[in-house]
């Protein structure tokens, strides 16, 4: 944090200009002794100057430099920016140039962590700049936006506000016993301020999940024995020919993928080798895909065939999907029936594409997407929010069962205040070192 430190805030390649971003207490006297123009250490703050960059009696290019003085810069510290011309060598030779003058290079998201470690902004937001400069897809860039200017570091910030207040109390009870007009924290009372937390936690965690699906998708796994339609039902629902479908049980040996979009969503679909015994070691390594991908699947479709009995691999399947989000369609409705199952099940065919329109109905179902309320959550969290959504709700759940077990409140509140510090972790309120190098290493050079 003492060094001041320069990266190229733009790609090397050909274009019309490159900028270099420089942050730290030297970084206007330092560019001042390379820069022609006014003498930047006079210039007034946020403004842009013309001169040239000369080091050792050369001229190196033409440029415009931004000075812009602390505390209102990105990093809180002093700030310039030099926009030098495009190309490969101009910006390399004046990071040289400033390296010579001792101006680090600064490492992987360096100006972004600077900007979060002097409180210019949380975690949440630093992840979210992030986010949109790798975003890939209009998806992934709508979530990083709304994350970037939603609100929750406020939520989250409410949140802890609330169980500090809690703990503050508890703390009073112990200390000071002997304060009657201090409110008494009591376990009826705890329990009530408790399911408050974890009504909040719970409504939080689903915008997040929501947030992650818009980002990510929605992975959708085919599964069930041989022959019954899976390869059909991906080409039917991704509108395309991908997988190969024959009448020969066993045709797809490998996984399958295909993608199509319902409501603004993206659905993964993964096409899989039928389920069965067998002894043919390529279905064998198949198979074995097929089901660890179970656990990774959002959604499971189990497709059965109409035309025959559920059988014994049938019920081995559904006793392993039992735990997932899952929904059975019964294919080959235009053969007799000889299928008895007593479950919520989606009928079709997919030679005369019956029952698809119903099954994309069931997977909006399933996700709640129908409404576009997904679309208009106000906080949206990636995956290392959630992990740490979810510990805080165990937490809450474990608070509930020593309430009603009666534990001491006192030895409860140990565990109130660890889900403080854990929901600290999602703003950058309680971090650790590891945690946030590991963050801002994924982020580019310059940034
Ligand atoms: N009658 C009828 N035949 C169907 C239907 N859907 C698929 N088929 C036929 O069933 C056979 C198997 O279809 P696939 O889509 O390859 O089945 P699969 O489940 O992917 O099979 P594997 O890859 O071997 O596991 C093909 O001959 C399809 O034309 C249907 O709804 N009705
Ligand atoms: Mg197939």
């Amino acid at each position: 944090m003492e060094d001041t430190i320069c990266a190229l805030a733009t790609t090397l390649g050909e274009s019309s200009i490159n900028i270099i971003r420089i942050s730290g207490s030297d970084a206007i006297s330092i560019v001042s002794t390379i820069f022609t123009g006014k003498d930047l250490k006079k210039v007034s703050s946020h403004t842009i100057n013309y001169g040239h960059i000369k080091f050792n009696d050369e001229i190196i290019d033409e440029v415009l430099v931004s000075v812009m003085r602390a505390p209102k810069t990105f990093t809180k510290e002093d700030i310039v920016e030099i926009n030098c011309h495009g190309g490969y060598l101009s910006a390399k030779k004046i990071i040289e140039i400033l390296n010579r003058l001792n101006i680090r290079s600064a490492y992987n998201g360096e100006f972004t962590k600077r900007a979060f470690l002097n409180g210019r902004i949380d975690l949440t937001k630093s992840e979210a700049i992030n986010d949109i400069i790798t975003s890939k897809t209009e998806q992934e860039r709508i979530v990083a936006l709304k994350q970037l200017n939603g609100s929750l570091f406020e939520e989250i910030e409410r949140l802890r506000s609330y169980i500090m207040e809690i703990m503050a109390n508890i703390e009073v009870n112990i200390d000071y016993p002997e304060y009657e007009d201090e409110l008494v924290v009591t376990h009826k009372l705890l329990k009530d301020r408790i399911n408050k937390i974890k009504e909040k936690l719970t409504e939080i965690l689903k915008n997040s999940e929501n947030g992650k699906i818009l980002k990510n998708g929605i992975n959708v796994l085919l599964l069930g024995r041989p022959n019954v339609g899976k390869s059909s039902i991906l080409n039917h629902l991704i509108e395309e020919n991908k997988a190969i479908v024959t009448k020969v049980a066993g045709t797809t040996r490998d996984i399958v993928e295909g993608s199509f979009i319902l409501n603004g969503v993206v659905f993964n679909l993964l096409d899989t080798a039928g389920i069965h015994n067998t002894n043919n070691i390529v279905e064998k390594i198949g198979i074995e895909k097929s089901l660890n991908l179970i656990n990774k699947a959002d959604i499971i479709i189990l497709v059965l065939n109409n035309n025959e009995c559920l059988n014994e691999e049938d019920k081995n399947i559904l006793e392993k999907i039992k735990e997932k989000k899952h929904i059975i369609f019964v294919n080959k409705n235009d053969l007799n029936k000889k299928i008895t199952i007593d479950r919520d099940v989606v009928y079709g065919n997919t030679l005369k594409k019956d029952g698809l329109d119903a099954l994309k109905q069931k997977l909006l179902d399933v996700f709640n997407l129908e409404n576009n309320e997904i679309f208009n959550s106000s906080y949206l969290a990636n995956d290392r929010h959630i992990t740490i959504l979810k510990k805080s709700l165990d937490i809450i759940m474990s608070i509930e069962k020593q309430i009603s077990e009666e534990v001491p409140i006192d030895i409860i509140s140990i565990d109130l205040k660890e889900c403080y510090e854990a929901l600290g972790e999602i703003i950058g309120k309680t971090y650790k070192n590891d945690l946030i190098n590991e963050i801002f290493s994924k982020f580019c050079l310059g940034k």
